[in-house]
């Protein structure tokens, strides 16, 4: 009985970085598993101020945006985090069993720490709430992007010492990475991850982009000053970042994609990605627009959120009765 979870926050546009990080790796093992769940990150979201309208529009165009990039809410339980009482009671529990040392040391706390001056708790503790959205189900494996390594490996002690300390009672979660260094970069700084907080548009693509602009920012991509199309993350960031992108939708070998451009240059390469990129999200975005507007996506959360609830209260009551609160 296998199982596979996975969660985006919606904060945001989502980005291509999203998709083949997290999405598209879900939607090719969708089969293979028992089971597999995927939500709405919404409670996470909050650990840095969203504006409430732009938040509550941004959580349905998720939901949509999931089912239109190939997840089958026949096979897969999607949900919204915030519907479920028992995730953020099972994170409480578990951050008693956190140790402050080991969250100290999360690197996204660290980084989103030191551009926020006014940084909330919640910022902090965000990796056991992640915790529980893992463990309250017995995931065995959870599709991130290599960012989010960290906190799924933290998810794993914090079980450990849980079934250490009071028996019995987590799966051991494994983080799922794609392909291995799979980490989609800014088109305009190739050094950072594409993401969506980002503050320059210019270098990131999202999943709801024109054709116009995917092919202008592709187009302007920032490349280095030699001409030959190569994958060297050290030396060609930029190219190597439009080899990733390339190799993952086309579903082709990098060296494959290399030996296409022997000869050619740059500019033909960026309007090959361009043309791979553009015609797999105007897909998606069909898909999309039909979604959104009808009633199915409620009848899927409430299928989801009933589901997901009934796993959560049984694992929050064998929690609390093995930990003593009990009457
Ligand atoms: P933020 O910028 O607000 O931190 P984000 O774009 O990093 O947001 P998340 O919600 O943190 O998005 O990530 C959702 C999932 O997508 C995670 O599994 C994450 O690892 C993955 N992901 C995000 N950006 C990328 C990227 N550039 N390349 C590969 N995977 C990514
Ligand atoms: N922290 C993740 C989103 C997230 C998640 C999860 C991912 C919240 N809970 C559980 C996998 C499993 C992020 O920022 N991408």
């Amino acid at each position: 009985m296998a199982k596979l979870l996975t969660g985006l926050k919606p904060t945001g546009e989502f980005t291509l970085g999203n998709y083949i990080g997290a999405i598209a790796p879900l939607v090719q093992m969708q089969d293979a598993y028992d089971e597999v769940y995927l939500f709405v990150a919404d409670l996470h979201a909050l650990t840095i101020y969203q504006d409430p309208t732009e938040l509550r529009q941004r959580i349905r165009k998720f939901i949509a945006m999931y089912i239109a990039c190939g997840v089958d809410p026949a096979k897969t339980t999607i949900y919204l985090q915030s519907e479920n009482p028992y995730i953020p009671a099972i994170s409480w529990l578990l951050e008693c069993t956190t140790q402050f040392g080991e969250a100290s040391r999360m690197i996204q706390f660290k980084e989103k720490s030191k551009k926020n001056e006014n940084f909330s708790v919640g910022l902090f503790t965000y990796p056991v709430l992640m915790a529980a959205d893992i463990l309250y189900c017995d995931t065995d494996y959870v599709p991130v992007g290599i960012d989010q390594k960290q906190h799924v490996e933290l998810a794993r002690d914090v079980a450990e010492r849980f079934n250490h300390k009071y028996g019995e009672t987590f799966r051991l979660p494994t983080p799922y990475i794609a392909k291995e260094g799979t980490k989609i970069k800014d088109l305009k700084d190739p050094t950072k991850k594409m993401s969506k907080s980002d503050e320059n548009p210019q270098g990131v693509i999202t999943m709801f982009d024109s054709v116009e602009q995917i092919t202008k920012k592709i187009m302007r991509a920032t490349t280095d000053s030699e001409t030959q199309v190569k994958f060297d993350e050290e030396k060609k960031p930029g190219i190597s970042n439009l080899l990733n992108i390339a190799s993952v939708l086309s579903n082709r070998r990098i060296e494959d994609i290399e030996t296409d451009f022997v000869g050619k240059n740059y500019g033909d390469f960026k309007k090959y990605v361009a043309e791979l990129v553009s015609e797999k999200i105007s897909a998606i975005q069909q898909k999309y627009q039909s979604l959104l507007e009808s009633d199915e996506l409620d009848k899927i959360l409430d299928k989801g959120i009933k589901k997901s609830i009934a796993l959560a209260q049984e694992k929050y009551l064998e929690m609390k009765e093995k930990m003593g609160i009990v009457r």
